[in-house]
């Protein structure tokens, strides 16, 4: 059956057809189209965000916890440029985000017209594909190639620019039908090459690279698997799991890799860098050889390259060829997904085990620092943050010191439970992620944990999560300063604290519902509100509003003596 349909209407058909359920954006100019042909579409909840680089981490927290692709929409000029932290974010974490920008008409592009911007040029480096759209007969096809694209290989944020007059632009749309190659007019570029399976050197072959590698675990004396975020994106977690109880290798999670192994688990030692725990540090640099899965071997893991595992011949899998050499040289690089390899690893490996090896790391550990004990340390907070939710929460974190001690105090026994901005580390991603997750997993516990810089980046989302009645809890930990920034200023900058004490608002005040929204809900139109029944129902901001602030101005009257 023929029907004549606009591209906004055909923008939002092809997002319900592709199975998206959530949409976090913020209308305007040139994307008005589209928002008036959303509430013909009630199968796409719109979240209202008050910000876009909230819509973005929402997405990215939404994929992240789905596995699904988090779709955000913005309008032209500033609203598509409030999106970049979060595309750079999603980009450096492989989360697979599909952006939809209003662009201005056709005929304005390159004109300097009102609220026009490149958004394509200016993201390229940070998506992995991206599609300006010239007709409204592509869009359809746009929209499926887009969320194929975001997902598959190794994920990441694909830009749909739709320029308004696409958007209104009218076609006799004949479903099924779709044009027959919608990338031939699209602008941008991949930066991330398909990967084929294989083994880097000699055959070339995965097999080839399993035996190698399984001939180099059965003769090493000090073995170390190292786990990343490609376990959770491979859903690879049982088959780790196996491979290091068949072998006894120890295991290191990266701040991307936590949840991918159980903690608590005898083999299980903890995180890598120069924000990890000084065993792990030590046995890397000790061990002769490191398995890697699933992970880029960043600076923050290695320090100076040159001086990391100096003893390790190091086996790396990786999902893209082009991780593999890139920061540390490799003895085995193995392409490929991370299940399917570890799955052929579990198969090679001989049983042995490493007791003594363990041993000797759990001896290079040292007692907690006094500041880790008492009622509001790091450590009872995240207790009783894991015995008020029954040990099962998820949680997304901040950038900051507390997102250390979160990422290694907190004991992660699910997998995929820890969720933070690993590779940009960009503040304020914490509260709209957790909104995404919360999203993403319904009826589950999800915790947004912040500082209180990278909260108040942020803290806006707090309406949204009232208009919407979405039950994110929060913890703040107000310590009255940038606390990483100050970190480095006591230990590289002589103690000059300049510019990091920081000034909170009563948080708790903040999160107390004094009336009922205005315009809650998504679309007013037909003149129905949806307002939630009690919005602030299990919203909780966790700051300790009188001692926090206490231990703030005690902190910053500290500094000035
Ligand atoms: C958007 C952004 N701006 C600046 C930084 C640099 N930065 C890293 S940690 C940090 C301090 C964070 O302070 P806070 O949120 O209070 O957390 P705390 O370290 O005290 O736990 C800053 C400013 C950043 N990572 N992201």
């Amino acid at each position: 059956m023929s029907e004549l349909l606009t591209g906004a209407e055909i923008l939002c058909r092809a997002l319900v057809d592709a199975g998206v359920e959530v949409i976090f954006g913020y209308p305007g100019g040139a994307i008005m189209p589209f928002y008036h042909a959303l509430p013909d579409h009630p199968r796409l909840r719109h979240i209202l965000v008050r910000h876009e680089q909230a819509a973005a981490h929402a997405a990215d927290g939404y994929a992240r916890a789905s596995g699904r692709v988090g779709v955000c929409v913005a309008t032209s000029g500033p609203g598509a440029t409030n999106l970049v932290t979060g595309l750079a974010a999603a980009y450096m974490d492989n989360s697979p985000v599909v952006a939809i920008t209003g662009q201005v008409s056709r005929p304005m592009i390159g004109r300097d017209a009102f609220q026009e911007t490149d958004i394509i040029g200016i993201t390229l480096p940070i998506t992995k594909q991206s599609y300006l759209v010239q007709d409204v007969t592509e869009l359809a096809g746009v929209v499926a190639d887009a969320i194929a694209v975001a997902r598959e290989g190794r994920p990441g944020p694909v830009l749909i620019d739709v320029p308004k007059d696409v958007q209104n632009q009218k076609m006799d749309w004949k479903n099924p039908e779709r044009p027959r190659d919608p990338r031939s007019r699209l602008r941008g570029q991949s930066l991330t090459p398909g990967a084929k399976p294989g083994t880097l050197g000699s055959s070339g072959s995965v097999e080839e690279g399993v035996h190698q590698a399984a001939r180099l675990i059965k003769g090493a004396d000090r073995p170390l698997l190292m786990v990343g975020h490609g376990v959770i994106l491979a859903d690879a977690y049982a088959d780790v799991r196996a491979l290091a109880e068949k072998t006894g290798i120890p295991v290191i999670t990266t701040l991307l890799g936590i949840s991918g192994f159980p903690d608590g688990h005898p083999l299980h030692l903890g995180m890598p860098g120069m924000h990890g725990e000084v065993h792990v540090n030590r046995a890397i640099q000790q061990a002769d050889v490191i398995v890697g899965i699933g992970l880029r071997f960043d600076d923050r893991v290695t320090g100076n390259t040159a001086s990391f595992a100096p003893q390790a011949r190091i086996i790396h899998i990786d999902l893209d060829r082009s991780e593999i050499g890139k920061n540390v040289p490799v003895a085995v690089g193995i392409v490929g997904d991370a299940r399917d390899i570890t799955r052929r690893l579990v198969a090679a490996v001989e049983p042995r085990w490493c007791e003594r090896w363990l041993e000797h790391i759990h001896g290079f550990k040292r007692p907690r620092a006094e500041s880790y004990r008492g009622d509001l340390s790091p450590d009872a907070i995240l207790a009783s943050i894991c015995e008020a939710s029954q040990g099962d929460c998820t949680i997304v974190s901040d950038v900051g010191q507390h997102q250390m001690w979160v990422a290694k105090l907190y004991p992660y026994r699910r997998p995929n439970t820890h969720i933070t901005s690993g590779g940009l580390g960009a503040m304020g991603f914490a509260v709209p992620a957790a909104m995404g997750v919360h999203l993403a997993r319904p009826g589950h516990t999800v915790w947004a944990i912040s500082g209180d810089g990278g909260f108040q980046m942020n803290m806006a989302e707090i309406a949204t999560m009232v208009q919407e009645g979405l039950p994110v809890k929060m913890a703040v930990f107000n310590n009255g300063y940038l606390g990483m920034v100050r970190q480095w200023q006591q230990f590289f900058h002589g103690k000059r604290y300049s510019c990091t004490p920081i000034w909170s608002p009563d948080y708790v005040k903040l999160a107390e519902r004094r009336s009922r929204p205005g315009a809650g809900g998504v679309h007013d139109r037909t003149g129905s509100q949806r307002v939630p029944d009690d919005p602030a129902r299990g919203l909780a901001v966790g700051a300790d509003r009188g001692g926090a602030r206490r231990r703030a101005r005690e902190l910053a009257t500290d500094v000035r003596s």
